[in-house]
C-alpha cells in the first residue's frame, strides 16, 4: 500500500477524492469534512432589549452583555451526527424575553424546544438537538425549512410578564 498526504482545497466540505498518475486515474474515494452549522438567533420583540448566550455541546459560543437583534449568522463546524443546542437567558429588562433562533447549513433535523417565544427569561434554557450531515447544505432542499421569518413580537407595558419580577 502506498500512502499518499493529499491536502484538501479550501472550501471543500465533500466531494470525491482521486489520484491521476500519469493519464490513470484511480478509484474515488469518499471524502467528508466537518458539517457547516449556521446558527441565528437574538431578540425578536419590538422592544430590543433582551440578552441571550448560546452554547454548543455545553461550549460557549456567543455571550455577550448586550441586547442584539440578529447575532449571526455563526458558522459552526460539527461532525456528523447528533448536538446540542443550548439559548441561555441572561437578561430581560422588561420581564418579557423575546427570543428566535435558526439554524442553515448542514442541519437536516431540529427537535426540542419552541424555535421562538417569550419565556427565555434570565437563569432558563431553551435545548435543541440538531443531526448534522455534511453537506447536507447541497443535497438539501428547500433549506429555508427550519427558519423562521423575522417577524417582530408585540410587547407592550400592559402585557403580563413572563419572567419572574425581581426587585433589586
Ligand atoms: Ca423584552
Amino acid at each position: 500500500m502506498l500512502v499518499l498526504t493529499v491536502v484538501v482545497p479550501d472550501g471543500a466540505s465533500s466531494g470525491f477524492i482521486t489520484v491521476k498518475v500519469a493519464e490513470l486515474l484511480s478509484n474515488e474515494y469518499p471524502f467528508s469534512g466537518p458539517g457547516q452549522v449556521l446558527i441565528t438567533f437574538g431578540d425578536n420583540g419590538n422592544f430590543n432589549d433582551d440578552v441571550f448566550k448560546l452554547l454548543v455541546n455545553g461550549k460557549v459560543i456567543y455571550d455577550n452583555n448586550q441586547p442584539e437583534r440578529k447575532v449571526g449568522p455563526l458558522n459552526i463546524s460539527l461532525e456528523d451526527g447528533s448536538h446540542t443546542v443550548q439559548l441561555t437567558g441572561i437578561r430581560a429588562d422588561d420581564g418579557i424575553a423575546t427570543y428566535y433562533i435558526e439554524f442553515a447549513g448542514d442541519v437536516t433535523s431540529v427537535t426540542g424546544d419552541e424555535l421562538t417565544g417569550r419565556d427565555l427569561c434570565p437563569n432558563t434554557h431553551k435545548w435543541y438537538q440538531i443531526t448534522v450531515e455534511s453537506g447536507a447544505e447541497v443535497t438539501k432542499s428547500p433549506k429555508q425549512a427550519l427558519r423562521v421569518p423575522m417577524i417582530l413580537q408585540q410587547e407592550s407595558a400592559e402585557d403580563t410578564t413572563e419572567c419572574p419580577v425581581t426587585t433589586n
